[in-house]
């Protein structure tokens, strides 16, 4: 059996002879390393400058206008069999989709220099984590990915010392810019061969291998072979005065918020009654079940690959200071005095993303998808538990999305099933992150719609397969934080006073609350939140609380027939859950009385 270094020098020496580069880099995660990088592209004008005074270490890099969020169109998952990739992916038989971009890759580093760049996803020595190497011409990310993940000389040595071993082979990643353009782009996921070949694109969720394409499309299916979960979800900690420490984890689809969340300030008098936040990661979660029969979760990154836009002082401030420094900016704008700007900042931009003088008739002055790349490290509520090789032990799992109506803020499921329903039957509008039209409602189950490396009926099962004797799952909660009223503003504050909404899950795992029972799930009784010092109207509360069953029943046949479209494969348990909520509702609003009373 080949040792992990002649596996990884064989496949480089196969990759070179494809693309045939004038130069072979391999990456040792340096300082020094970093600084050249940073170098050479603010000669090559890849990266420039921004106003070292304001902002020490950081740089602004300009994508390609045509390449600037992640094209899920173009996004293949290539099982051997159609049917294993499922509804939820776009297939190509692996053979034809080797061949396809093969075809693109052939020749295309002549006289450029090749990266090989080794990277692990979790601590170095944490037995969650997984290594990768991911090949590019691009020392955008090759500096991206120093940020993002364990990258370099150590995560070499854990590929060389697994070797071949079932757990221990690294995930191939071939990665070109190529021309730029979106005719001649891909983004291929061969989970079988653990291999990833990504063509045409910069821009981070295409080209920063390690990320979406590592960490979940391939993640996913060894989890689901290995019995864990690869999770696009943020871990936060939260210690409350009584010092009990809780770690939620939470599903958002991309751009709604999950950022913002992992890092809250908490409101000024919890402040003073001693709530801390602990941020573990912002992204992604990789959990599986430890010998307590709790779930456990590492994130598997290192730094934060955020949305720029409406990060401000109002709704982040760790953020703000995290990116103070040393942070690479990807399509934000410039001030006259060269800092950083982006729509929801003080100040006024005089340079678009484009590089263009700004002009409003020309659009927002940064990116609505622009983006800052930093090191978890420099957060300052970042946890040293984020290291931890075993890590953290999830108390509750948080799905959620963007609906302006009919979802309240906050419900519990009744137990692992139902949990498993709710975040199966999730929805959310559209956003920036992905090409295409934002502000339509679509189904985004557990948020990894665009994630999920196979078929989402068989996704599903493996969620409800942790449901064991013995398990000590967490409780599973669903939420709402932008819930509209008839004028048309948000219902709730959210950002830091999101934090009552957690104090009220944190109650409940601890059995301290009772709740109110109703066919969706149990929601807030009379006064379990704790809204002192806030500036909400009660019909606010009742609206933001409301069960509207009719329109349930509605929401429930929806989701019914959007189960369906994972047929044959869809488990027969949940769509036993999905009838037992639909009849619970039917049954509630055939007794007029009681549903007006929680209406
Ligand atoms: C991301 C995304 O970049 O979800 O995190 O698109
Ligand atoms: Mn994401």
């Amino acid at each position: 059996m080949a040792s992990g270094l002649e596996a990884l020098t064989s496949w480089v020496t196969e990759m070179a002879a494809l693309t045939r580069p004038a130069h072979i880099h391999w990456c040792d995660g340096s300082d020094a390393e970093y600084n050249a990088l940073v170098q050479q592209m603010l000669q090559s004008g890849d990266l420039v400058e921004l106003n070292q005074q304001t902002h020490p270490g950081c740089y602004l890099h300009r994508s390609d206008p045509a390449d600037v969020a992640r094209v899920e169109h173009l996004t293949f998952v290539c099982h051997p069999q159609r049917e294993d990739t499922g509804p939820n992916n776009h297939w190509m038989a692996p053979d034809e989709a080797h061949a396809k971009i093969d075809a693109l890759f052939d020749g295309c580093m002549a006289g450029r220099t090749m990266y090989v760049v080794p990277y692990c996803m979790g601590p170095i020595d944490s037995p969650l984590a997984r290594c990768g190497v991911e090949i590019t011409d691009s020392p955008y990310v090759v500096a991206n990915m120093r940020i993002m993940t364990r990258m370099g000389a150590a995560a070499q040595a854990r590929i060389e010392r697994e070797g071949m071993l079932s757990n221990g082979t690294f995930v191939k990643g071939l990665h070109s810019t190529g021309e730029l353009d979106p005719e001649r782009r891909y983004i291929m996921h061969f989970p079988a061969e653990l291999s990833i070949k990504s063509y045409g694109s910069g821009y981070g969720g295409n080209a920063l291998l390690g990320k979406k394409c590592h960490a979940l499309r391939i993640a996913s299916n060894q989890a689901r072979s290995e019995g864990w979960l690869a999770e696009h979800m943020l871990i936060v900690g939260i210690e409350n005065p009584r010092g009990e420490t809780h770690y939620i984890a939470a599903a958002f689809p991309s751009a709604c918020g999950k950022t913002n969340l992992s890092m809250l300030i908490p409101p000024a008098s919890y402040l003073r009654d001693g709530w801390k936040v602990r941020t573990i990661g912002d992204d992604i979660c990789w959990m599986r079940p430890g010998p307590d029969g709790r779930l456990w979760a590492i994130n598997p990154e290192a730094g934060f690959f955020g949305v720029a836009p409406g990060t401000c002082s109002g709704s982040n401030p760790n953020a703000l200071e995290t990116i103070a420094r040393d942070t690479i900016y990807t399509n934000v704008a410039l001030t006259a005095d060269n800092q950083p700007w982006w729509e929801g900042l003080p100040g006024t931009p005089v340079i678009d993303w484009r590089g263009r003088p700004y002009d409003a008739a020309n659009g927002p002055a940064a990116h609505p998808n622009s983006r800052f790349t930093v090191s978890a490290r420099q957060c300052p509520t970042w946890s040293q538990e984020a290291e931890a090789a075993h890590g953290v032990p999830i108390s509750a799992i948080v799905f959620g999305g963007r609906r302006p109506s009919l979802v309240p803020l906050v419900f519990e499921a009744h137990h692992w099933s139902h949990g498993v329903l709710v975040g199966a039957s999730m929805g959310s509008e559209t956003t920036a992150a992905a090409t295409g039209t934002v502000g339509v409602m679509r189904r985004d189950s557990m948020a990894m719609k665009p994630f999920c490396g196979y078929h989402y009926g068989d996704y599903f099962a493996h969620w409800l397969s942790f449901d064991q004797a013995g398990a000590r799952l967490p409780k599973v909660f669903h939420v709402n934080w932008f819930r509209k009223g008839r004028d048309g503003k948000f219902l709730w504050p959210g950002f830091g006073d999101n934090l009552r909404v957690l104090e009220w899950m944190i109650d409940r795992v601890e059995g301290r609350l009772d709740g109110v029972e109703t066919p969706i799930g149990i929601l807030p009784g009379p006064a379990e939140l704790k809204l002192d010092g806030l500036d909400l109207e009660r019909h606010q509360l009742d609206e933001l609380l409301a069960v509207d069953h009719a329109g349930w029943q509605a929401e429930l046949a929806a989701i019914g027939e959007y189960l369906e479209t994972c047929m044959p494969r869809l488990p027969e348990r949940l769509r036993k859950e999905q009838q037992r909520v639909a009849e619970a509702l039917t049954e509630m609003l055939r007794q007029p009385r009681q549903a007006d009373a929680t209406t």
